[in-house]
This record gives structure tokens, sequence and C-alpha cells, in this order.
């Protein structure tokens, strides 16, 4: 447990959480070893938190921040321990540069341990200009037509992976923005092929125990062509980089109705699914708390992960998962607390699964109980489950109640003030 956090299960209601415990074992047919089983993988579930989902997010047409927010990254650092250590499901941080640049890459480290934190993923940024930098990005980065441009973004990203080995991390994560916004501006496949072209150097670039992560996105802010709109591209993309290349799925990045659970199988089957964003969305990339709009589609997606999991001839490599919202109305720390949970909530449904008479039911084209199967398990209430979770690994039977209890959020303006910006928002 965090040091600097007081106990935080002694105010909580435990004899109230071991009643509603027990009705879910019952309800779940659950015996001590089942429960302690679902524990187990439930709290290996861990999601990274990046260091720009600290602070208030905002539209383009304005913001409007609760305060308190961290004003470097020893604070992200901070704000993600204190997200740790109730919640005990988000044991990484994911690094933006060149937004938050480790300057001391030791005393960096230090304050990790400290948090009981390790760096995920570093994430390049071409998608928009910084105030020391020779060319502009206005028009692409790994796809533009002038090389030293092309070359400036390339160096960025290396320098990227340099300052995530300092900090042991093995992931660089890239999205572009390229695109366009006019017909006729991008020649697609000139454009596409030095893109290729781009990734490839940084690929071979990278240390070999190191992986790279191709995120797609079919419009913004190119709105007419993005130069990789879908997983169709990235997949090929990954392919022609090599083995430690892969493909990360964003749940916003995707056109309405999407099904998103089929390519989550399909990338699976290729053995390409590298890292998943997590986030909700009703129309487009809204960044909006995870699960709270579509629930059933994200515990469809868990399902896709679970069987693949579970399915012995899959060897897909080890996934990266990290929360990509944006909290525009929510206070930060709350709307990660609420996406963690039904992040864990989708997958624990997702185990529920009877798949045995799922398989059963599927080779005799039994349609009915099939979906049946399926709403079973998301109809289950889970939350008895995932507060014991978290209880059995030193974290809070109820992370809001506790946040707001302890007034953490009034406490925090009064420490790094009313107006404190979070860096790179
Ligand atoms: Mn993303």
């Amino acid at each position: 447990m965090n040091s600097s956090i007081p106990d935080v299960t002694s105010d909580q209601d435990v004899q109230h959480h071991e009643k509603m415990l027990e009705c879910c074992k019952t309800t779940l047919s659950l015996d001590e070893a089942r429960l302690g089983h679902l524990i187990d993988k439930i709290n290996s579930f861990q999601v990274a938190v990046p260091s720009w989902a600290l602070g208030t997010g905002g539209t383009r047409f304005g913001r409007f921040p609760a305060g308190g927010e961290p004003r470097n990254l020893d604070e992200k650092i901070e704000d993600v321990g204190l997200i740790q250590a109730l919640t005990r499901a988000t044991n990484s941080i994911s690094l933006h540069i060149p937004w938050d640049i480790p300057k001391d890459a030791t005393a960096v480290q230090q304050l990790l341990k400290q948090q009981e934190l390790t760096i995920d993923s570093v994430n390049s940024n071409t998608f928009q200009d910084q105030p020391d930098q020779e060319f502009s990005y206005k028009f692409g980065s790994l796809c533009h037509t002038d090389d030293r441009i092309r070359k400036q973004a390339i160096d960025h990203n290396i320098e990227v992976v340099e300052h995530g080995i300092k900090l042991n991390s093995k992931v660089l994560t890239v999205w572009l923005a390229d695109g366009s916004n006019f017909p006729g501006h991008h020649h697609f496949r000139k454009a596409f092929a030095r893109t290729s072209d781009s990734l490839q150097q940084i690929y071979r670039a990278m240390p070999r125990d190191w992986n790279m992560l191709i995120e797609y996105k079919p419009y913004e802010p190119g709105f007419y062509s993005t130069v990789i709109p879908d997983w169709g591209t990235s997949y090929q993309l990954s392919q022609t980089c090599g083995d430690r290349a892969n493909v990360l799925v964003d749940l916003g990045h995707h056109l309405p109705n999407t099904n998103i659970e089929q390519i989550v199988g399909r990338l699976l089957h290729f053995r390409r699914l590298g890292g998943f964003h997590f986030n909700g969305s009703h129309y487009g990339d809204d960044d909006l708390t995870t699960g709270a709009i579509k629930p059933y589609q994200l515990f469809l997606i868990f399902h896709e992960l679970v069987t693949g999991a579970n399915d012995k001839s899959i060897n897909n490599p080890t996934v990266a998962y990290m929360i990509d919202a944006s909290h525009n109305i929510k206070d930060p720390i709350e709307d990660l607390i609420n996406s963690l949970e039904n992040i864990r909530s989708a997958y624990a449904k997702a185990l529920l699964v009877d798949f045995k008479a799922l398989e059963l039911a599927q080779k005799e084209n039994d349609v009915v109980m099939c979906e049946q199967i399926l709403q079973a398990a998301f109809q289950s209430d889970v939350r008895p489950l995932l507060a014991e979770t978290r209880f059995r690994s030193g974290g809070s039977l109820d992370p809001i109640s506790f946040f707001r209890a302890k007034k953490i959020r009034s406490n925090l303006i009064t420490k790094r003030g009313k107006d404190s910006v979070a860096t790179g928002l």
C-alpha cells in the first residue's frame, strides 16, 4: 500500500460487502477455489494510464478544469500511484514525448518504484509542432512529400525510443495524424509507400527486444482521408516491418457500428494484436469513460480476448492495454477509476462465459442458446467480485467514495493550485 495514502479500507462497510459477495457466490455458483481463480485472473489484468490523462481534456470549444491538475511528470506519476493504490488495476503509466520528457531518469525510476508502477509504452508525437522544431507537420510527418520532414519525424520516433530505454519501456506506440482534408491533395499510393518506408526505418532503429504498435484511425484530423485508416492497413504495415510490429486497436477509432469484436478476433487469428486503447464512444473518437455507452460491445470484445487466450493454437504476443480517454466533464481521477471498473467488469463477465456449452451450441447452430449463454454471463452482477479482488490486493472496496470522503481533489487543489494545468493539454 502506498504510504502517503491513509488506510483505504478502515472506513468501508466490510460487513455489507461480505453479504453482497455471498449473494454473488450463490448466484454464480462459485466455490472458494473458483472464486480464487477468478480473483487471480482479474487481478492480473492491469491497464496502463497515460501521462496525458490526468488533466482535464477539452473539446475544440473549451476546457473546464477542476483544478489541482498535475504540473509535471512527478505529479502525474503520483496521481497514477493514487489510482493504483485505490484500484490495484493500473500498475503502469504510458509516457507521451515530448510532453513528458523525463529530466532525470534515475529519479523518475525511483518515484515509479515508490508508487509501485512501471513504464508501459512510450508514445511519439508528430501530430503537432513543437516550439523548437525545424519543419512543420502541417502536411504530415512519416508520409510527408519532403524527405527532410520525414527524417525529422523518424528521428523524433527514435529519440522517443531512447527516452523509453532509460525507463525500461519496451514498446513504442505510433499514431499518425497524417492524412488529407480534401480530395486530390494526397497521392494515396505514394503517401502510403512513404509511410511504410518511414516506419521500417524506425523499426530497424529499435533495440531487438522492443515492440512497435501501429495505431489506426479512420478520420480526424484528416477529414477526407487518413494514411492509416483501418486495421488492415496497420496489419500490412506491421507485416512489412517485422515480427515485433503489431496492430493497436483504439476503441474510438472506428466508424459508427463497426464490429470491433470481430476485428479483435481476426487480429488474434493473425497473431498481430499488439495493443489496446480503451475509451467509450457514441459517435466517433469521443474518448468518454470506457463502457459508459456500449457495455455489451465491451463485453463481446473481452469475450474474444478470453477465447483467444484460452485457445492454445493462438500464439498472439502480449497485449499492451491502456486507457486513452479525455475527461471533459468528470474529475479525471474519478473518470479513470470508473473506466478501470468497467473494463474489469467486462473482463470478469467474459471469464464467466460457459465456453464448452457455447462451443457445443455453435456446432449445432443453436442460435438462441448461443446468445443466451453470452447474455447469462453479460447480465451477471460482478461488482462484489471486483470489490473483493481490490480488497484482497490491498485496494479500496469503493475507490470513488474513498476519493470523495478523503477530499483528495480539494487537497490537490490546495497543493497544486486552482489553475494548475497538466503539461501537454
Ligand atoms: Mn489511442
